[in-house]
């Protein structure tokens, strides 16, 4: 048995006075565990949130599917649900390792000094996406910054400190765990320890469970009813939520206007479209999710005309990007652009109703865009101009 397994901090000078009051629990094994689970939690997250991030910014090179029609509901849904567990994890985490902060010397050799470094910006930058994005989740931006740029940007640097942090600590992984989670040095310390690091490694993961299903309700339709931490599950007019009303969005008057007309350019050829003339259109109907960035998505039997058959109405497409613009003056979210996959898609709309029924103001009256797999912010509501761009 190897006695110096038992101390939390076995390569450390910890002063006597912080050794002897640390927990068992606060081990190299509880800590490995943890970050075991959270390095998954964390590696999710960043990967979907990079697709997120593409589909509404892509690069040149990227690509993405206009089918299955729910594949963003699921990257966003997991996006979101693995952030909200990731917090519990880091907590324990951090908990775990918390007398370490105590250790002496400060920086010791380069080695530990790139350690302690990187663990400083690791432990800032998880704590400042895991907090920022729950926060976004709420709706609730209590800064002054633009959330998904630095969102985006900061991610990197956690990702970056975490693989440094993971080089680093790969030699102590690997011995926490190959070795029993019981290896104690006497049979009362290990009574003690493997309690209560079970304890501790019980608690951690149901923790993450509860949070992780207090939030999926939002966007897993089951566990609608568990969603306390889905501020946006509740219902809107025609059974979906709102995010910006009409009435927010300064749009009342000119959605409801008789005047209004839906203007649609293909190459040299305009063409204005009045309500009326959008329904005589040939009409398609789609069940699609609106899946908001935030988490929650719902979905619904959208009808309209689909986007390929509007642009034919006027013209020859030819391919390339469509910009659609909404009658909303400001606002981030007031216009969108639909890549050629998805302009092709037969399922791709502009939509007249939900269910049969004439959309609510708040979902877009007169109509609005609704496109397969792709973010709530690109389903821009309130159409004033659609347009080929060359
Ligand atoms: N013009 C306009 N369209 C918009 C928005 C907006 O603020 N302005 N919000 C978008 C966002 S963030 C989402 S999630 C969906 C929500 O659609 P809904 O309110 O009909 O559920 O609309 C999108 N379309
Ligand atoms: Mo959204």
């Amino acid at each position: 048995m190897n006695d110096k397994h038992s101390q939390p901090d076995p390569e450390l000078a910890l002063p006597a006075a912080v050794r002897t009051r640390i927990s068992p629990a606060r081990s190299a094994a509880v800590a490995a565990r943890v970050g075991i689970m959270l390095g998954v939690a964390v590696t999710i997250c960043f990967l979907t949130g990079l697709i997120s991030h593409w589909i509404q910014h892509p690069p040149g090179w990227f690509w993405w599917p206009a089918h299955p029609v729910w594949l963003y509901r699921v990257t966003q849904g997991a996006h979101v649900i693995s952030g909200v567990v990731a917090i519990p994890l880091l907590m324990v985490k951090l908990w775990s390792v918390f007398p370490r902060l105590f250790a002496r010397p400060l920086l010791g050799n380069p080695l530990r000094a790139v350690e302690r470094g990187s663990i400083a910006v690791l432990v800032g930058a998880m704590l400042f996406q895991l907090v920022t994005g729950l926060f976004n989740t709420a709706q609730y931006y209590p800064w002054r910054f633009f959330f998904t740029t630095t969102h985006y940007a900061m991610a990197f640097v956690a990702i970056g400190a975490l693989a440094v942090h993971l080089a680093v600590k790969l030699p102590v992984v690997r011995a926490a765990l190959a070795r029993p989670d019981a290896a104690a040095a006497t049979p009362a310390e290990r009574e003690r320890a493997v309690v209560s690091r079970r304890v501790v490694l019980g608690s951690a993961i149901a923790a993450a469970a509860v949070a992780g299903l207090a939030v999926a309700g939002q966007t897993v339709t089951p566990l609608r009813r568990l969603a306390v931490l889905a501020p946006r599950s509740g219902q809107g007019p025609q059974g979906l939520p709102v995010n910006r009303t009409a009435g927010e969005a300064g749009v009342t008057e000119s959605a409801r206007d008789n005047a209004y007309r839906l203007t649609v350019t293909v190459g040299e050829r305009t063409r204005a479209f009045s309500l009326a003339e959008l329904a005589a259109l040939p009409q398609t109907t789609a069940t699609l999710p609106i899946t908001c960035v935030e988490g929650w998505s719902a979905a619904a039997d959208w009808s309209g005309v689909a986007v390929r058959d509007l642009l034919a109405a006027v013209g020859d497409y030819g391919g390339g990007d469509v910009e659609f613009r909404s009658l909303e003056r400001g606002g981030l979210f007031n216009r969108s652009v639909l890549p050629e996959t998805h302009v092709r898609a037969a399922d791709s709309l502009v939509a007249l109703r939900i269910g049969g029924a004439e959309l609510d103001l708040d979902h877009g009256f007169p109509c609005r865009l609704i496109t397969p797999n792709r973010p709530g912010v690109l389903q821009t509501k309130w159409l004033s101009a659609i347009e080929v761009r060359r």
